[in-house]
């Protein structure tokens, strides 16, 4: 059933069969989705530095610890500053850790049940959005410091970084300063984002295979989902209202979703061989749930062809809750609408404590 849906939406392979190998095909995927979707940064920074700010006060019965840290990324003579935050369990052996791309400061949050997750036996490093580039179709760049610094001498192109590229470049940044903590694992190092920052997740895990495990919570439209056949959101509508996000060239699909050179399983594979983990909601029909699930179902075969069990799956539409975590890309659908909840993060910790080893 699933292979005939995957069939009539039309959705190309993943694989070339000119590439010589995984490795060389998903560089050609990762430009294509740059050059296309994502946007490339303009500018790389040469170094980074950080002055850490524990904060005073007993969290979680006093066994995490939280602290905040001021990252700078210097580009040359320029540099750009933005606050993250680590909560970190109190514990012998090393932890593994979430980099988490939120929508607040705030920790915890109503999307980061710090608490429980540290009650689990995993860190959060986290940092909200807005701190690295503002959510904003402005081009007012000197109202933007990074985007005043990656366009400073530098004349912008069609395929030039929209803002979850650079939401995403923060993200690496992130591990950057998590990977110098003894105390973190890095074999056990995560990226998950909600929604748009879902989107964000993806794209900072397809760039940065130290990440091990990748996490789209309701990503939808130019995040898990297939365009093809998709309901709900659509290229002409996200770009009509979120242009910023994206290069300029992604607008040229709009209302030509059957044109595209790829689909969004291009995404979710390019995460492969590493884990890639998808979450969708029931009634969250603008990001549409079976769209996101198909594409994990199109994904599986990158990891088929390299030998992995990547999707296991029953050949059904799935109801909530439904959750597949045997293969390296893991899926639920619980009940409820868009919201990245504690359900969604013990189901993520649940996957990872039985890939990685509790
Ligand atoms: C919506 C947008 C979606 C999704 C969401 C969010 O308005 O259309 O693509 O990203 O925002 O980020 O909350």
């Amino acid at each position: 059933m699933l292979e005939n849906l995957i069939k009539e939406r039309g959705l190309m392979p993943i694989w070339d069969e000119k590439a010589q190998s995984w490795e060389e095909r998903r560089k050609e995927i990762i430009d294509l989705l740059c050059m296309e979707e994502y946007g490339f940064m303009p500018k790389e920074h040469d170094s980074l530095s950080w002055e850490v700010i524990p904060q005073d006060y007993i969290f979680c019965a006093g066994r995490a610890r939280i602290s905040k840290v001021i990252l700078t990324a210097h580009f040359g003579e320029d540099s750009f500053s933005f606050p993250i935050y680590t909560s970190i369990p109190e514990r012998k052996e090393k932890v593994p850790f979430f980099v988490h791309i939120n929508f607040r400061d705030a920790v915890p949050d109503r999307y980061l049940p710090v608490e429980e997750i540290c009650d689990r036996g995993y860190a959060v490093v986290s940092f909200c959005y807005n701190d690295v580039t503002m959510d904003e179709q402005t081009c007012k760049l000197e109202s933007d410091p990074l985007v005043e610094i990656l366009y400073k001498g530098v004349e912008k192109q069609p395929y030039h970084a929209g803002k979850i590229r650079m939401w995403a470049w923060a993200a690496s940044r992130a591990l950057d300063y998590a990977l110098t903590l003894e105390c973190l694992d890095p074999d056990r190092a995560a990226v998950i984002g909600h929604s748009r920052l879902g989107k964000t997740a993806l794209v900072a895990g397809m760039l940065d295979e130290r990440f091990k495990m990748v996490i789209s919570n309701d990503s939808g439209c130019s995040g898990a989902a297939i365009l093809r056949g998709k309901k709900g959101e659509m290229i002409e509508k996200i770009t009509n209202v979120f242009p910023h996000w994206f290069c300029d060239n992604y607008k040229k699909y709009a209302g030509k979703e059957d044109e595209q050179p790829f689909d969004q399983h291009f995404l979710v594979a390019a995460s492969a061989p590493r884990h890639v983990y998808v979450a969708s909601a029931e009634l969250d029909w603008w990001a549409d749930p079976v769209s996101e699930f198909l594409s994990c179902y199109a994904a599986d075969e990158v990891y088929r062809k390299l030998g992995l069990t990547g999707f296991v799956c029953e050949d059904v539409i799935p109801q909530p809750l439904c959750k597949y975590q045997e293969g390296m890309i893991g899926y639920h659908v619980r009940t409820g609408d868009h919201y990245l909840g504690r359900e969604d993060w013990n189901l993520y910790i649940d996957y990872m404590d039985k890939h990685f080893g509790a």
